[in-house]
């Protein structure tokens, strides 16, 4: 058959989007499916279960990584080509961050199958452990141990932000599997994920070829102050743990809004010990996540923060202390897999252009190991880590029509 007229099963794929999103389904349109949690086993078995119906050999590495393997017809040891994403989300998270890709995954497999097409290199689909980041850190945490970035013992021994070890959570939800690690060195990579930005939204631009993704940097603060009575404490006499959070807070909105450019800077965690009304606050425990595509700019906002912190600290009496929880440095993604997406996308009819990465995605560390790069489709208004995440059918359905095709470019 003529494979350029092949085209995924568009209800297919948004009956599997949507029985996915009803599994810790939040009731205003989102999911919470923090990683390891049962909400995110019962993803997984789902998706499995998926993978099963679909022919696929389902694996399960030491990290909880899941794969449907497809056999190719070539050589039997020629590399794989490999796509996929994640499905565990943000605690607010939309219903496609990460699920959108894995399932275009298995709706390339099903369309392949359908017509009978086979490729000469297995084709595989992934869905990572953790990519979110929101219960363990750091974020993409299986894909990072997948490319060699992180030894597994330290993965295991990662303790989450309600205490538990990432190890018993694996055993406890049944995916502490014992697939070689890795699987196998793919010959190419590549993720469809939604943009969750706004610039293919604004431009009316229905695929984003990605070919680079932003730095990142996440740290813990914890300001140790000196709990003390709200009305008797003078203002000159106070050790105040919540100002100080403030104070923070506000300047890293003051240094984004200096440096401009691409430099974005967000205190997304923030809890006052005891957090009571009368009380100054004793402690503060808040989260910094810096972003630049310029590492030498990123390095320049940690070393600023760091300044301001301990001039904080100095004039206000308290200790400021800094644990970092992930750093990556920006990546930049395979042209020659970049180039096809996008001939792939005009082939298609689809109006495409470059795209910059600002979320970190599994592909950053695929691209360690192997050509890698993504593709992105709109995200309505830009909205993302939010239940009022969406994208349109027809760009869902253009997506994955557009992996498809690299993928079949590449595997064949
Ligand atoms: O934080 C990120 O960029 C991704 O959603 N883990
Ligand atoms: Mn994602
Ligand atoms: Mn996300």
């Amino acid at each position: 058959m003529n494979t350029g007229d092949l085209r995924i099963d568009q209800g297919w794929l948004l009956a599997r989007l949507e029985a996915l999103a009803q599994i810790g389904a939040t009731g205003d349109g989102g999911c919470c499916r923090l990683a390891l949690t049962d909400a995110d086993r019962a993803g997984r078995d789902l998706v499995c279960r998926w993978m099963r119906e679909l022919g696929l050999q389902v694996q399960v590495d030491p990290v909880g990584n899941l794969f449907g393997w497809r056999a190719g017809i070539g050589a039997a040891d020629l590399a794989p080509v490999m796509t996929g994403s994640h499905i565990d989300t943000v605690a607010t998270g939309g219903r496609y961050d990460g699920n959108y890709g894995v399932l275009s995954g298995l709706a390339v497999v099903q369309a392949l199958n359908d017509a009978g097409v086979t490729t000469r290199r297995p084709l595989v689909v992934a869905a990572f452990t953790n990519e979110e980041g929101a219960r363990f850190q750091p974020d993409m945490l299986g894909s990072l141990v997948y490319a060699g970035g992180l030894p597994l013992a330290d993965a295991h021994a990662t303790r989450a932000i309600d205490g538990a070890l990432l190890r018993d959570e694996l055993q406890r939800i049944g995916y502490l599997g014992s697939a070689p690690l890795p699987l196998c060195r793919p010959h190419a990579y590549v993720e469809l994920h939604i943009e969750q930005g706004p610039v293919l939204d604004a431009d009316a631009v229905t695929i984003g070829a990605v070919r680079d993704l932003q730095g990142i940097s996440w740290q813990a603060l914890t300001v140790s102050g000196q709990s003390n009575h709200a009305g008797t404490t003078p203002m000159r006499l106070r050790h105040d743990a919540g100002y100080c959070a403030a104070a923070l807070a506000c300047f890293l909105r003051r240094l984004a809004d200096e440096m401009g450019g691409s430099q974005v800077a967000t205190v997304g965690a923030l809890t006052l010990h005891p957090n009571l009304i009368n009380v100054i606050a004793a402690r503060a425990e808040l989260t910094v996540d810096l972003r630049n595509t310029d590492e030498a700019l990123l390095r320049q906002a940690e070393r600023r923060l760091a300044q301001f912190a301990a001039d904080l600290a100095r004039k206000e009496g308290v200790a400021i202390e800094a644990r970092p929880l992930a750093r990556f440095e920006p990546v930049r993604f395979d042209d020659g897999v970049a180039d096809l997406i996008a001939r792939q996308a005009q082939r298609l009819g689809f109006r495409q252009r470059n795209m910059t990465s600002g979320a970190g995605h599994d592909a950053q560390m695929l691209a360690r190991m192997c050509p890698a790069a993504m593709i992105f489709v709109p995200s309505v208004q830009g909205i993302s880590h939010n239940p009022a995440e969406h994208t349109e059918p027809g760009h869902l359905a253009a997506g994955a029509n557009v992996l498809l095709h690299t993928l079949l470019e590449l595997s064949c």
